[in-house]
């Protein structure tokens, strides 16, 4: 799974990319021609660290997101490198101008946000109407017809193909053209020192609703800085900006649930550990995520809500209230879940 920062030439994706990762990245308008960053960031997790609290355990392990910075030189709008490679991610961060840039050029958000919307929507209609022409001639797949089709005008229309209302058969026949404009999107709105602590603008928080799509607004490069402080350090900076956490935790999370995954966790003497799992897994899936054997041995899960066990103190104390459930090989495993597996070796 992994997540492409996007966004215009000179947004802060790079910036926005170092503070997440903590690597050191060229920043500047047009820096890393031809180059993209990966790396993975920890997801922050209150619930792990409540764990590992009581527990007390050797190793403490938190869910991971692949980012990727998908910038790579382009000097004017969003270029077809940057369109390319965002077929190949899971899901979309737009970083969004909110600083005057080096030349004193003030920031104009909702114009990227509609400039990145209308480039997908056209790689996708290039897409789509070639193909739709095709099936048009040929009369191989009607089905198929019938929802590009659909998808085509949609696109005409200037709307996204993401929050159209499409079944699971649909889905699936549309699932090898990654359209770009499907991606799950959130946007990341990077402005001034100044502004870090202060509400995103009416009109940005606007364009964002309007299009249900999820608004974090951070400073990167206060994130760049912060992440480059000992945790001592840290209270103090935060304070004088007005900020309670870096800005850049609710950012991982939110990214996190943009992919759709959830966590599920495990407890112990020897570690406590958030894992991802898929939004739905059954429990011997997302017991394959501990180890293979697992999956194959499964014979049931002991869960128990992260809550119960950390007000109750022990999972002896959660099975004695009652709070401790054994499922079954249909169990839908929720997030936050604690959980235990037996399993035949
Ligand atoms: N003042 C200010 N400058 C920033 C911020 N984020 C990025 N920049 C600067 O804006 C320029 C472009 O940033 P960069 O991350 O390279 O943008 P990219 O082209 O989207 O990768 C660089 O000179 C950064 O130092 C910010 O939060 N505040
Ligand atoms: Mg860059």
């Amino acid at each position: 799974m992994k997540i492409g920062l996007v966004g215009l030439p000179g947004a802060g994706k790079s910036t926005v990319f170092g503070a997440l990762t903590g690597m050191a990245v060229e920043t500047g308008y047009g820096a890393g021609a031809g180059k993209q960053n990966l790396g993975t960031v920890k997801v922050p997790d209150a619930r792990v660290d409540a764990l590992a609290a009581l527990y007390q355990p050797k190793k403490t392990t938190y869910a991971e997101v692949a980012f990727t910075d998908l910038g790579g030189g382009g000097h004017t709008g969003i270029d077809r490198a940057q369109l390319n490679a965002m077929r190949e991610v899971d899901a979309l961060c737009q970083v969004v101008r909110g600083f005057p840039d080096a030349a004193g050029d003030p920031p104009d958000p909702v114009n990227e946000i509609v400039e990145l919307e209308t480039e997908t929507i056209l790689a996708d209609l290039e897409i789509v109407e070639r193909r739709v022409e095709r099936l048009r001639k040929d009369r191989s797949n009607p089905r198929e017809l019938e929802v590009l089709e659909q998808i085509l005008a949609r696109l005409e229309g200037e709307q996204p193909v993401r929050g159209m209302e499409l079944d699971e058969g649909q889905n699936k026949l549309l699932s090898g053209y990654r359209f770009l404009s499907a991606k799950p999107l959130l946007l990341v709105l990077n402005v001034s020192e100044d502004q870090a602590a202060a509400p995103a603008p009416g009109s940005v928080v606007e364009a964002a609703e309007a299009r249900g799509l999820g608004l974090v607004v951070l400073s990167a490069q206060i994130e760049m800085d912060i992440a480059q402080m000992s945790p001592d350090e840290q209270p103090e900076f935060l304070a004088t900006l007005g900020l309670e956490e870096p800005a850049k935790n609710r950012f991982i999370q939110a990214a996190y649930q943009l992919i759709d995954l959830i966590s599920m966790l495990t407890a112990g003497p020897d570690e406590c550990r958030a894992w991802p799992v898929p939004r739905g897994a059954k429990a011997p899936r997302a017991a394959g995520k501990i180890h293979s054997d697992i999956e194959r041995g499964f014979i049931r899960a002991e869960v128990v809500p992260w809550q119960d066990l950390i007000e109750l103190g022990s999972e002896a104390k959660c099975r004695e209230a009652g709070k401790l459930r054994v499922e079954g090989k249909e169990y839908v495993v929720q997030d936050g879940d604690v959980v235990h597996f037996r399993f035949n070796v």
